[in-house]
Protein backbone atom coordinates (compact mmCIF):
# COMPACT_ATOMS: atom_id res chain seq x y z
CA UNK A 1 0.00 0.00 0.00
CA UNK A 2 2.54 2.85 1.06
CA UNK A 3 4.44 2.01 -2.10
CA UNK A 4 1.55 1.76 -4.53
CA UNK A 5 0.53 5.65 -2.86
CA UNK A 6 3.69 7.14 -3.46
CA UNK A 7 4.56 5.89 -6.69
CA UNK A 8 0.67 7.48 -7.30
CA UNK A 9 1.81 10.38 -5.99
CA UNK A 10 4.68 10.78 -8.25
CA UNK A 11 2.41 10.00 -10.81
CA UNK A 12 4.67 7.26 -11.97
CA UNK A 13 4.44 4.83 -14.53
CA UNK A 14 5.29 1.50 -13.18
CA UNK A 15 4.72 -2.26 -13.70
CA UNK A 16 2.88 -4.08 -11.00
CA UNK A 17 4.16 -8.01 -10.32
CA UNK A 18 1.56 -9.54 -7.97
CA UNK A 19 3.39 -11.30 -5.19
CA UNK A 20 1.24 -12.92 -2.51
CA UNK A 21 2.56 -13.15 1.54
CA UNK A 22 2.53 -16.94 2.31
CA UNK A 23 1.60 -17.74 -0.82
CA UNK A 24 4.68 -19.28 -1.55
CA UNK A 25 5.80 -16.96 -4.38
CA UNK A 26 7.98 -15.32 -1.79
CA UNK A 27 10.15 -18.03 -1.74
CA UNK A 28 11.15 -19.06 -5.45
CA UNK A 29 14.40 -18.90 -6.42
CA UNK A 30 13.94 -15.89 -9.07
CA UNK A 31 11.96 -13.85 -5.64
CA UNK A 32 14.97 -15.23 -3.52
CA UNK A 33 17.55 -13.77 -5.44
CA UNK A 34 16.05 -10.59 -5.29
CA UNK A 35 15.03 -10.40 -1.53
CA UNK A 36 16.39 -12.81 0.71
CA UNK A 37 14.46 -11.80 3.50
CA UNK A 38 11.87 -13.46 1.31
CA UNK A 39 9.05 -10.31 2.24
CA UNK A 40 7.11 -8.16 -0.22
CA UNK A 41 7.26 -5.26 -1.03
CA UNK A 42 10.06 -4.87 -3.17
CA UNK A 43 10.97 -2.10 -5.83
CA UNK A 44 13.03 -2.92 -8.99
CA UNK A 45 14.46 0.42 -10.41
CA UNK A 46 17.28 -0.07 -13.61
CA UNK A 47 19.63 -2.31 -11.95
CA UNK A 48 18.34 -0.86 -8.32
CA UNK A 49 16.60 -3.26 -5.97
CA UNK A 50 15.01 -2.42 -2.76
CA UNK A 51 13.04 -4.17 0.10
CA UNK A 52 11.77 -2.37 2.69
CA UNK A 53 8.89 -0.09 2.61
CA UNK A 54 9.78 2.58 4.36
CA UNK A 55 13.73 2.70 2.51
CA UNK A 56 11.55 2.14 -1.00
CA UNK A 57 9.57 5.40 -0.39
CA UNK A 58 12.64 7.21 0.80
CA UNK A 59 14.22 6.63 -2.43
CA UNK A 60 11.39 7.48 -4.68
CA UNK A 61 10.75 10.61 -2.63
CA UNK A 62 15.03 11.65 -3.71
CA UNK A 63 14.49 10.07 -7.08
CA UNK A 64 11.89 11.44 -9.00
CA UNK A 65 10.44 14.70 -9.16
CA UNK A 66 8.20 16.03 -5.94
CA UNK A 67 4.61 17.03 -6.55
CA UNK A 68 4.65 20.87 -5.47
CA UNK A 69 3.00 19.89 -2.25
CA UNK A 70 5.24 17.76 -1.47
CA UNK A 71 7.48 18.67 1.87
CA UNK A 72 11.37 19.56 0.92
CA UNK A 73 13.86 19.20 3.67
CA UNK A 74 15.76 22.48 3.18
CA UNK A 75 18.65 20.78 5.94
CA UNK A 76 20.26 18.93 8.15
CA UNK A 77 17.49 19.80 11.06
CA UNK A 78 14.80 19.14 8.24
CA UNK A 79 16.35 16.14 7.03
CA UNK A 80 16.67 15.05 10.86
CA UNK A 81 12.89 16.14 11.93
CA UNK A 82 11.65 13.90 8.88
CA UNK A 83 13.90 11.08 9.62
CA UNK A 84 12.70 11.16 13.56
CA UNK A 85 8.83 10.89 12.38
CA UNK A 86 9.83 7.59 9.93
CA UNK A 87 11.66 5.92 12.67
CA UNK A 88 9.46 6.25 15.31
CA UNK A 89 6.55 5.14 13.08
CA UNK A 90 8.57 1.99 11.52
CA UNK A 91 9.83 1.05 15.15
CA UNK A 92 7.46 2.15 17.70
CA UNK A 93 4.09 2.14 16.09
CA UNK A 94 4.56 -0.46 13.39
CA UNK A 95 7.36 -3.49 14.28
CA UNK A 96 7.23 -3.60 17.98
CA UNK A 97 3.26 -2.75 18.45
CA UNK A 98 1.47 -3.32 15.14
CA UNK A 99 3.28 -6.26 13.96
CA UNK A 100 3.84 -8.12 17.04
CA UNK A 101 -0.63 -8.18 17.28
CA UNK A 102 -0.16 -9.37 13.66
CA UNK A 103 2.63 -12.33 14.14
CA UNK A 104 0.81 -13.43 17.56
CA UNK A 105 -2.47 -12.81 17.06
CA UNK A 106 -4.01 -12.23 12.56
CA UNK A 107 -1.17 -14.76 12.48
CA UNK A 108 -0.96 -17.34 15.59
CA UNK A 109 -1.45 -20.23 13.70
CA UNK A 110 2.30 -19.50 12.31
CA UNK A 111 3.58 -17.60 15.12
CA UNK A 112 2.26 -18.86 17.64
CA UNK A 113 -0.68 -17.19 20.29
CA UNK A 114 1.09 -15.14 22.68
CA UNK A 115 -1.98 -13.24 24.60
CA UNK A 116 -0.58 -11.66 26.74
CA UNK A 117 2.28 -9.99 24.45
CA UNK A 118 -0.40 -8.87 22.17
CA UNK A 119 -2.13 -7.35 24.89
CA UNK A 120 1.04 -5.37 25.98
CA UNK A 121 1.54 -4.34 22.51
CA UNK A 122 -1.71 -2.56 22.01
CA UNK A 123 -1.02 -0.79 24.97
CA UNK A 124 2.05 0.11 24.00
CA UNK A 125 0.55 1.37 20.90
CA UNK A 126 -1.51 3.56 22.03
CA UNK A 127 0.73 5.03 24.61
CA UNK A 128 3.15 6.25 21.85
CA UNK A 129 0.36 7.00 19.42
CA UNK A 130 -0.78 9.67 22.24
CA UNK A 131 2.68 10.78 23.01
CA UNK A 132 2.29 11.50 18.51
CA UNK A 133 -0.52 13.52 19.32
CA UNK A 134 1.64 16.04 21.02
CA UNK A 135 3.69 16.65 18.51
CA UNK A 136 0.75 16.92 15.84
CA UNK A 137 -0.32 20.62 15.61
CA UNK A 138 -4.00 20.78 16.32
CA UNK A 139 -5.25 22.29 12.49
CA UNK A 140 -2.07 20.79 10.29
CA UNK A 141 -2.81 18.50 7.75
CA UNK A 142 0.17 17.06 7.46
CA UNK A 143 3.29 16.04 10.09
CA UNK A 144 6.33 18.36 8.52
CA UNK A 145 5.51 21.71 8.41
CA UNK A 146 2.17 20.87 7.03
CA UNK A 147 3.29 19.72 3.89
CA UNK A 148 2.61 15.86 2.59
CA UNK A 149 5.56 13.41 3.27
CA UNK A 150 6.74 9.99 3.20
CA UNK A 151 6.28 10.25 6.74
CA UNK A 152 2.28 10.80 6.51
CA UNK A 153 1.94 7.58 4.50
CA UNK A 154 3.46 5.74 6.75
CA UNK A 155 1.69 7.05 9.71
CA UNK A 156 -1.38 6.58 7.86
CA UNK A 157 -1.14 3.03 6.98
CA UNK A 158 -0.19 2.42 10.67
CA UNK A 159 -3.43 4.44 11.84
CA UNK A 160 -5.50 2.28 9.03
CA UNK A 161 -4.13 -0.96 10.07
CA UNK A 162 -4.66 -0.07 14.08
CA UNK A 163 -8.19 0.88 13.14
CA UNK A 164 -8.11 -2.70 11.49
CA UNK A 165 -7.32 -4.06 14.30
CA UNK A 166 -9.94 -2.16 16.33
CA UNK A 167 -7.88 0.20 18.55
CA UNK A 168 -9.49 3.22 19.70
CA UNK A 169 -7.71 6.39 17.96
CA UNK A 170 -7.27 9.51 19.97
CA UNK A 171 -9.49 12.18 18.11
CA UNK A 172 -6.35 14.00 16.93
CA UNK A 173 -5.71 11.43 15.02
CA UNK A 174 -8.40 10.22 13.53
CA UNK A 175 -9.64 13.69 12.17
CA UNK A 176 -5.67 13.44 10.98
CA UNK A 177 -6.73 10.12 8.96
CA UNK A 178 -9.44 11.56 7.56
CA UNK A 179 -8.04 14.13 6.15
CA UNK A 180 -4.97 12.68 4.66
CA UNK A 181 -7.60 9.75 2.81
CA UNK A 182 -8.86 12.39 1.22
CA UNK A 183 -5.96 12.67 -1.28
CA UNK A 184 -6.89 11.29 -4.23
CA UNK A 185 -4.02 8.99 -4.96
CA UNK A 186 -4.78 7.60 -1.60
CA UNK A 187 -8.12 5.67 -2.96
CA UNK A 188 -6.01 4.91 -6.07
CA UNK A 189 -3.81 2.78 -4.13
CA UNK A 190 -6.06 1.07 -1.83
CA UNK A 191 -7.65 0.05 -4.98
CA UNK A 192 -4.81 -1.06 -6.60
CA UNK A 193 -3.37 -2.79 -3.05
CA UNK A 194 -6.95 -4.11 -2.03
CA UNK A 195 -8.75 -5.00 -5.39
CA UNK A 196 -11.31 -7.29 -3.19
CA UNK A 197 -11.26 -5.25 0.25
CA UNK A 198 -8.58 -5.82 2.74
CA UNK A 199 -8.09 -9.47 3.47
CA UNK A 200 -9.84 -11.74 5.74
CA UNK A 201 -6.11 -12.68 6.96
CA UNK A 202 -5.20 -9.25 7.63
CA UNK A 203 -7.77 -8.98 10.41
CA UNK A 204 -7.54 -9.84 14.25
CA UNK A 205 -9.00 -12.47 15.35
CA UNK A 206 -12.26 -13.62 17.08
N1 LIG B 1 9.54 -4.22 7.37
C1 LIG B 1 9.02 -4.73 6.13
C2 LIG B 1 7.92 -5.70 6.42
C3 LIG B 1 7.48 -6.41 5.19
C4 LIG B 1 6.47 -7.50 5.49
O1 LIG B 1 6.29 -7.90 6.62
N2 LIG B 1 5.81 -7.95 4.42
C5 LIG B 1 4.83 -9.02 4.57
C6 LIG B 1 3.57 -8.67 3.79
S1 LIG B 1 2.88 -7.14 4.26
C7 LIG B 1 5.40 -10.26 3.90
O2 LIG B 1 6.11 -10.18 2.93
N3 LIG B 1 5.08 -11.41 4.44
C8 LIG B 1 5.44 -12.64 3.80
C9 LIG B 1 5.90 -13.67 4.74
O3 LIG B 1 6.10 -13.34 5.94
O4 LIG B 1 6.10 -14.77 4.26
C10 LIG B 1 8.53 -3.56 5.25
O5 LIG B 1 8.05 -2.55 5.79
O6 LIG B 1 8.65 -3.64 4.02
Amino acid sequence: MRVHWMALELGLDYEVVPIGARSGETHTEVFTKLNPKQKIPVLQHGPIVLSESAAIIHYMAETFPLPNDFFVAKDAVGRAKLNEWCYFIMTELDAHSLYLIRRHDSLKDIYGAEPTAVASAEEYFKKQIRAACKRINNGAIYLMENQFSIADILLTSCLDWAVTYEIDLPDLMRSYREKVHKRPRFSDAFAVNFPNGIPKSVLRSA
